[in-house]
C-alpha cells in the first residue's frame, strides 16, 4: 500500500517534471511569429481597451461581493453604526439580518436581545445565509420570508407570536428552544411553516399552552393554506415537542389542496400527562406524508389522525399511553410499538404490543433498554441516523422509536451538533 502510494507520488512528480520540461522545450523551440506585426494604431487601441476594461471588470467583481462570504458579529455592547466586524459588532440582530448577502454568516454573541427579527434576505442553494447563536442567546423569535436561510441555536421564551414563522423556501431552523408563545390577537404556535423544502430539526419546543396563553390554539408545529403558500417537501426531524396545549402538529391544506410530502421522523412528542393535549399529528388534506421513527408519550385522543390524506406512512413509531395510536383513511401502518392504548388498532401488521422498556420513563429518557422488544423490529425505511445523530440501523435491523439501541452505548457518543450545509 505504502509502495503503491510512493509510486503514485513519484508518477505525479514525474509528470509534473515532464510538463515543466515540455514548457521549457516549447519556449526554446518556438519559431518567430511569421505574421506581419500589427499597425502601431491597432496595437495602441488594443492596449487602451485592456487598460480600461480590466480594472472595470476587477471593480465589478469585488464590488458585487459574490465571491466573498463575510462573517458579521452582533453583541449587546455593540452599535448599529459599527461595521459588524468582530471588533466592531452591531447591536441588533435585525441590523445584521438587513445587511447580509448570500453565503454570509452572522454570529450573535451571548446575551439577551429583546427583539423579534425578520429575515427577508435570501441565500442560495450553495450559499446559505447563516444566523447563529454564539453562546446562550435569548431573543423573541424569527420571521423568515427569504429563502436559503439557516437559523441555529437561539433560545426563544415568550415570543409575541410564533417562535418561528417560516415562509420562503428551503430554510433551515435547527437547535433552537421555543417556549410559551404568546397569543397576541392571533393564534401562537411554537413553529409555523409554509413553502417548499424547509428543514426543521433538533429543536426543543415546549410549554406552548392555552392556560399560559388564553384563547390560543397552541401547537408545537402548524401549517395551513388559507392565507399562506402550501407546504411541500418539508423535513421535520429530531425535535422534542413537550407539553403543547393542543396538537403536536396541526397540518392542514383545506383551501388550496396543494400541500404534500411532509416527512416527520426521529422526533419525541410528549404530553405532560395521560389526558393532556388533543390529537398528536393531525394531517388534513395533505397526501404522501411519512411519520416514522417517532416516540409518542401520552395523549388524550389519537397519535396520528388523517383526514383526506392518502398514502400516509406510519411505521416504526412507539405509541406509549396514547388512546388511539393512529386513525383515518389512507394510512399504511406497520411495525409500531403500541402500549397502554385504549382503542386497539390492528395487530396484523407487525405491530409490537408490549412495553417498549425505556431506560428511565420517569426521568424522560426514552432510549431503549437492552431487553426492549422494539430493538431490531422496525422495517428498513432508509433512515440512516436516530434522534441523537447516531447511525441506524445497528444490529439486525432498525429499532422502533426515535432512538437506536447500541450495545456500545457506553462508548463516547457520536457527535450530535453537526451543522453541515447541504
Ligand atoms: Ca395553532
Ligand atoms: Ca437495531
Amino acid at each position: 500500500m505504502c509502495q503503491e502510494l510512493e509510486a503514485r507520488t513519484y508518477l505525479d512528480t514525474g509528470r509534473l517534471r515532464t510538463d515543466k520540461s515540455a514548457i521549457k522545450r516549447s519556449r526554446v523551440q518556438r519559431s518567430p511569429d511569421p505574421r506581419p506585426a500589427a499597425p502601431l494604431r491597432t496595437r495602441f487601441k488594443t492596449t487602451l481597451v485592456v487598460l480600461l476594461v480590466v480594472p472595470l471588470l476587477l471593480l465589478s467583481f469585488f464590488s458585487s461581493g459574490a465571491a466573498v462570504a463575510a462573517v458579521y458579529y452582533v453583541s449587546t455592547s455593540g452599535s448599529d453604526s459599527n461595521s459588524g466586524s468582530i471588533s466592531s459588532a452591531w447591536k441588533t440582530i435585525q441590523k445584521a439580518a438587513n445587511s447580509v448577502s448570500a453565503g454570509d454568516t452572522v454570529m450573535v454573541n451571548a446575551g439577551t436581545y429583546t427583539e423579534r427579527v425578520t429575515v427577508s434576505r435570501s441565500g442560495s442553494s450553495s450559499a446559505y445565509i447563516t444566523i447563529k447563536a454564539n453562546g446562550t442567546v435569548d431573543m423573541k423569535g424569527f420571521t423568515l420570508t427569504g429563502s436559503y436561510v439557516r437559523v441555529s441555536g437561539f433560545r426563544i421564551d415568550q415570543p409575541s407570536w410564533n417562535g418561528f414563522y417560516i415562509s420562503g423556501n428551503s430554510n433551515i431552523v435547527e437547535y433552537n428552544e421555543v417556549s410559551r408563545s404568546i397569543y397576541n390577537g392571533d393564534d401562537a404556535d411554537g413553529i409555523r411553516f409554509f413553502g417548499d423544502g424547509h428543514i426543521i430539526r433538533y429543536n426543543y419546543i415546549h410549554d406552548i399552552r392555552q392556560d399560559d396563553i388564553p384563547d390560543a390554539h397552541t401547537d408545537c408545529f402548524q401549517t395551513y393554506d388559507n392565507s399562506a403558500p402550501p407546504s411541500t417537501n418539508i423535513l421535520i426531524e429530531g425535535n422534542y415537542c413537550y407539553n403543547p396545549g393542543h396538537q403536536m402538529m396541526m397540518l392542514s391544506a383545506v383551501t388550496q389542496f396543494k400541500s404534500s410530502n411532509l416527512t416527520i421522523r426521529n422526533n419525541v412528542f410528549e404530553y405532560n400527562n395521560p389526558v393532556a393535549g388533543w390529537q398528536g399529528i393531525y394531517l388534513w388534506d395533505i397526501p404522501n406524508s411519512t411519520v416514522v421513527h417517532n416516540t409518542f408519550i401520552n395523549g388524550r385522543y389519537r397519535g396520528v389522525l388523517t383526514d383526506g390524506s392518502p398514502n400516509t406512512i406510519v411505521k416504526n413509531n412507539i405509541f406509549y399511553n396514547v388512546p388511539l395510536p393512529y386513525d383515518g383513511a389512507g394510512i399504511d401502518a406497520s411495525n409500531n410499538v403500541i402500549y397502554r392504548d385504549t382503542y386497539s388498532v390492528s395487530s396484523s401488521s407487525n405491530n409490537v404490543l408490549a412495553d417498549p422498556q425505556f431506560v428511565d420513563l420517569a426521568g424522560k429518557d426514552y432510549h431503549l433498554k437492552s431487553t426492549s422488544p422494539a430493538i431490531d423490529k422496525g422495517v428498513n425505511l432508509g433512515v440512516t441516523t436516530d434522534k441523537d445523530g447516531n447511525p441506524r440501523p445497528v444490529g439486525r435491523g432498525p429499532d422502533i422509536g426515535a432512538y437506536e439501541f447500541s450495545s456500545s452505548s457506553s462508548a463516547p457518543a457520536a457527535p450530535t451538533a453537526l451543522r453541515t450545509i447541504p
